[in-house]
């Protein structure tokens, strides 16, 4: 395949080249070097969050209001603690089938078992290919909230955390270097009881940082409550600098 095609959306090619860029082979790098002056133009976001938040399920309707904007989506489900949750992924495919059909959205799941170069190389590298070939917003789903899922976050300009309430997966549990890489709260199961006080509580653990105060937006990903509101949370919050890799 040739970047031509990429750059012409033929998804055939697309896929071709995706899978070169994940395992960092010379057709790749090649491809790369060729596209990467086309990138720069998406919105890259990171979707992240401990097991159960609702991430897919959020994906999910962010897709469906991307999509009914007009614009192109592709997803990145990236699974850093594969094999274990390897059902995660299998399970994500079901859920994002109802846009298997669309030709303007794009999705790939990532396991780590295999990444020459490493994960977070691979997951930038494939951001990259898809900003080139046109999709508007780049979505990196991660699973957890380990060192490996911090790494993930930083390659998104704005990195959303989903929370839900009364589960334990509280502020005090979830390790300090994620609650500082996102800059969005996400409280999804909005439907279940304790909503505003994990709200309250992300707000004390998050004010004593001097930057912009984190967007916090209640949603309901079952029903689409709240993910409009989300999405102009994403699009307001400041964007990161995306990390070069040698
Ligand atoms: N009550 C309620 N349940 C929800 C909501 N959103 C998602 N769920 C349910 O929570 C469960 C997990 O949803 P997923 O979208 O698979 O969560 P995930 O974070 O992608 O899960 P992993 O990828 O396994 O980490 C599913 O049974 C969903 O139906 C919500 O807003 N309210
Ligand atoms: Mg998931």
């Amino acid at each position: 395949m040739s970047a031509q095609q990429i750059l012409d959306s033929d998804l055939r090619a697309l896929a071709r080249a995706a899978t070169h860029v994940e395992n960092n082979t010379p057709v790749g790098s090649e491809l790369l070097a060729e596209l990467a002056p086309h990138a720069g133009r998406a919105l890259i976001i990171g979707l992240t969050g401990p097991p159960g938040a609702g991430k897919s399920t959020l994906c999910n309707q962010l897709v469906r209001i991307i999509r009914a904007e007009g614009l192109k989506v592709a997803v990145i489900a990236v699974d850093p603690s594969s094999p274990l949750t390897g059902g995660a992924i299998l399970g994500d495919r079901i859920r994002m089938q109802q846009h298997h059909d669309d030709p303007n959205v794009f999705i790939r799941s990532m396991a780590t078992r295999g990444f020459a170069g490493g994960l977070a190389r691979s997951t930038k590298d494939l951001t990259t290919l898809l900003d080139a070939a046109g999709y508007d917003v780049v979505i990196i789903e991660t699973v957890g909230v380990g060192q490996s899922e911090i790494e993930v976050a930083r390659l998104a300009q704005v990195t959303v955390l989903v929370l839900v309430p009364g589960t334990g997966d509280d502020v005090q549990s979830i390790k300090a270097g994620i609650m500082e890489v996102a800059q969005v709260f996400a409280i999804n199961k909005a439907d279940l009881p304790g909503a505003d006080l994990l709200a309250s509580n992300i707000h004390a653990a998050t004010a004593l940082d001097t930057g912009t105060p984190p967007e916090i937006v209640k949603v309901v990903a079952l029903d689409g409550k709240g993910v409009d509101e989300l999405l102009t949370a994403i699009r307001r919050a400041p964007r990161r600098t995306l990390p070069t890799f040698a």
